[in-house]
């Protein structure tokens, strides 16, 4: 990074992220009603292992250690999630004041230490009741999320520097409704576009909730967006990229900032086109804050049979992270880039960006170079984006912790902290350090 570098000037917010599901455990401490995935973990063959939450990394009692962590980085921000299963306990909407005492002390504890919460409502934690009602395909769930979102934003007003609507609304209704992969687990392509309409209207109807309870603080939506590329450079592996794009990314930047879905997606599966009332796609273009991008890799795309038309590849290359995804630092340029190039794109903030590696403590140390040289590799990249004309506001390292990486569970290291889940220890890896070294030297110039 150039001593000039757009990402050491003070303004520049850098974080570290984390979920509510994946670390805190305590899965029926203090109120907390069951979630999707407490149900989904219990179905054999789920998750690897047949993990699942419960413990996790021991958050919602090892929270002040964790934020300890935070705060010795010297990070200027820190993205959490709240647990809406901790918040509201039933289909009548009880509100449970141990949840909002609990995170509310989180929030006290960074705003005191000038650490700016990012706060996230949404991370894949559904209720399991709104869930035993239909979850995202029941309409009502939209209008329950916004519930959700004024109790949150009514207890925590502007002690939220950010909020965020939904975290990677792609995963819920694709993974979660057409791949079968996450909770709750469903193939089925025409469930998955109602969900992404009503995880939309959601994001919507809780937008101007959180303007009116939180004036000063930026309302966004984070989105997971991987660019496509042609296996080979042929037409139909071309138009492949173009039809995997238009549904994993437009299906969702679209609507929020245009107010319509891609018509080449709905025409191509015309019996998956979503219920839309009248008055939905205005709510979910009410205009955002800041949109959040979750960069991990790039998919490689070929033409397809079936109705899709396409299929991404596995990648096949050495240097592959522990997930089996491909390093391509050069797409987060290209994401961004993309991005900021829609006339109605609000400033940018790569939310989270991090890798899984094969982590090993020897010695009391672990040595993840690797992770180091590809948090580095992202960083230049963001810092290309910049130089090109992005309006980039500040870059999150996903994660702050080793945690429940969903259908993988506890395999697949993401932390820049080990945890050692029998004794809950946490030790710093290299990246750690590196990034502790890179906020001193922006402090010190
Ligand atoms: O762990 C997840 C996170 O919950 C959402 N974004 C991607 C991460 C790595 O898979």
């Amino acid at each position: 990074m150039q001593p000039d570098s757009p990402l050491l000037k003070k303004e520049f917010i850098f974080g570290v992220a984390t979920a509510a599901f994946q670390i805190e455990g305590a899965s029926d401490v203090d109120g907390r009603v069951p979630s999707i995935w407490d149900t989904f973990c219990k179905e054999p063959g789920r998750v690897a292992n047949g993990d699942d939450g419960s413990r996790a990394c021991d958050n919602y009692f090892l929270w002040e250690e964790d934020l300890a962590l935070v705060q010795d980085l010297g990070v200027d921000a820190y993205r959490f999630s709240i647990a809406w299963p901790r918040v509201i306990t039933d289909t009548r909407g009880a509100i449970n004041q141990a949840a909002i005492d609990h995170y509310r002390r989180q929030l006290n504890y960074l705003n005191e230490r000038g650490i700016k919460p990012y706060v996230t409502l949404y991370h894949w934690d559904l209720p399991q009741y709104l869930q035993d009602r239909g979850g995202w395909l029941n309409r009502e769930t939209a209008y329950a999320f916004a519930y959700y979102a004024d109790v949150v934003s009514r207890a925590f007003g502007d002690q939220v520097v950010s909020y965020s609507t939904l975290n990677e609304p792609w995963c819920s209704a694709f993974l979660g409704y057409l791949h079968g992969i996450h909770a709750p687990g469903e193939r089925n392509r025409k469930h998955a576009y109602q969900a992404a309409h009503h995880l939309l209207l959601a994001h919507g109807l809780a937008l101007p909730k959180l303007r009116a309870n939180a004036p000063l603080a930026e309302v966004g939506i984070v989105l997971n967006i991987s660019p496509s590329d042609p296996i080979e450079n042929s037409l139909a592996d071309q138009n492949a990229c173009a039809l995997a794009d238009m549904e994993n990314r437009d299906l969702f930047l679209q609507p929020l900032l245009e107010g319509t879905y891609p018509e080449p997606v709905l025409n191509r599966h015309p019996d998956c086109v979503p219920l839309v009332l009248p008055g939905d796609m205005v709510l979910i273009q009410a205009g955002l804050d800041f949109i959040g991008l979750n960069y991990y890799t790039r998919n490689q795309v070929k033409a397809a049979d079936g109705s899709a038309g396409y299929e991404v590849s596995p990648y096949r290359g050495t240097d592959a992270t522990a997930m089996g995804w491909e390093i391509y630092p050069q797409g987060l340029t290209r994401t961004l880039q993309h991005l900021a190039s829609h006339p109605r794109c609000p400033p940018l903030y790569v939310t989270e960006n991090g890798m899984a590696a094969d982590d090993q403590i020897r010695n009391g140390v672990v040595d993840d170079a690797v992770r180091v040289a590809y948090l580095q590799a992202h960083l230049n990249a963001a810092e290309d984006a910049i130089a090109s004309g992005v309006d980039l506001r500040g870059y999150f390292a996903w994660s702050l912790l080793d945690n429940f990486e969903w259908a993988e569970g506890y395999d697949k290291r993401f932390g820049l902290f080990h945890v050692d889940y029998m004794s809950q220890q946490r030790t710093p890896k290299a990246s750690a350090q590196a990034l502790k070294q890179l906020m001193s030297l922006r402090r010190n110039r």
